[in-house]
């Protein structure tokens, strides 16, 4: 990796400790020459060019003047404070086809659950009831994606199998077959009027902060339920519970919340149509993880742009 009459470089990695021991060794075996430091070793800060984190250090620009890239080790990076990046240093999320796996059976599992009606049916085996509730077809059930990117592509591309008739919005127009889609702030009411399960696989921007809210929830049709894979910011949670209890909101799959995890007298917990998992849809895997992070880094000495670069004025 090292150029001749360039100074030695290396990669400081700041996440889970463990995670990262076994991202060192594979560094070890595949790419020698390149010390890959796991924090608080940081090896000698000035050599630092590529930073792998959840959550950079502090005093980012002073302590590793050489910075070049920071690669978020999951696919989100609404946990980075972009402005204490310098314009020149990139920022790349985590394009995992392991993350992509784990969202499509996510979003599989839950869509499922509530078609179902998976979360009344454990509500009622807590009550003692044995009761068959209305079936409705796949084929009559309308699931709306917010959110075409990697992973709500993935998703989709999944639902389709199932026959359920699919729509997705974005921020951007974009095109997948079978699926009719929407983009923008204007076309977010005809999308939002046509899903029976909206599956929220956005990324949390200023944008999309408590998109989930009583507007949103007022132009879906009464009864529909919702998903959230995205992140704990797009919901209003005094909303959901508001919307919950008039019944325009039958039930709900989240996997992500405000704190996590949700305080103990959350009412969330023992709410008889939320059905709630502690951010397990999707996690970034070594060797796969791996694998894409070294390629990235290959990309970036040979010039080329890397895979999932962010852009910073969208916030994702
Ligand atoms: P991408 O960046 O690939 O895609 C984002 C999508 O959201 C794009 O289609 C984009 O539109 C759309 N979008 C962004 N802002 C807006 C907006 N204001 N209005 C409408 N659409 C918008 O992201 P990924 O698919 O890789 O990941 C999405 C998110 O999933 C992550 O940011 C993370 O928060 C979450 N996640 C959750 C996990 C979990 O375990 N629960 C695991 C991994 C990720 P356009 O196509 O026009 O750019
Ligand atoms: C991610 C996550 O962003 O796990 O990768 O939520």
């Amino acid at each position: 990796m090292t150029e001749q009459g360039r100074c030695p470089i290396s990669i400081l990695y700041k996440s889970s400790v463990a995670r990262g021991l076994k991202w060192q060794e594979i560094f070890a075996r595949e790419i020698p020459d390149l010390p890959f430091h796991v924090w608080p070793q940081t090896g000698d800060p000035a050599q630092v060019e590529y930073l792998v984190a959840w959550q950079p250090p502090e005093n980012l620009a002073e302590s590793f003047p050489s910075l070049q890239v920071v690669f978020s080790v999951g696919a989100g990076v609404d946990q980075f404070d972009m402005s204490v990046f310098s314009p020149e240093v990139k920022l790349v999320r985590m394009l995992d086809p392991a993350i992509a796996q784990g969202i499509v059976e996510y979003v599989t599992f839950a869509t499922l659950a509530l078609h179902r009606d998976i979360p009344a049916y454990l509500h009622q085996q807590r009550m003692g009831v044995w009761k068959e509730l209305p079936w409705t077809a796949a084929q009559k059930r309308r699931v709306g994606v917010m959110g075409m990117g990697n992973l709500g592509q993935a998703a989709i591309a999944q639902l389709r199998t199932l026959g359920f008739p699919l729509s997705a919005w974005s921020r951007t127009l974009r095109q997948m077959d079978d699926v009719q889609c929407f983009a923008g702030d204007e076309q977010l009411p005809a999308f939002l009027a046509g899903c029976d399960i909206l599956v929220c696989m956005l990324p949390l921007t200023e944008e999309t902060r408590h998109i989930l809210c009583a507007n949103t929830f007022s132009q879906l049709p009464a009864g529909a339920a919702i998903v959230n894979a995205g992140r704990g910011g797009h919901l209003n949670e005094q909303d959901l519970l508001a919307a919950l209890a008039s019944g325009q909101i039958s039930a709900v799959v989240l996997d992500v919340f405000e704190q996590e995890p949700p305080a103990a007298d959350h009412p969330f917990w023992q709410h008889p149509k939320i059905l709630m998992t502690p951010h397990i849809a999707a996690s970034t895997q070594v060797e796969s993880g791996c694998q894409v992070l070294m390629d990235n880094i290959r990309r970036h000495r040979a010039g080329l742009p890397m895979h999932g670069e962010v852009n910073r004025d969208a916030g994702y």
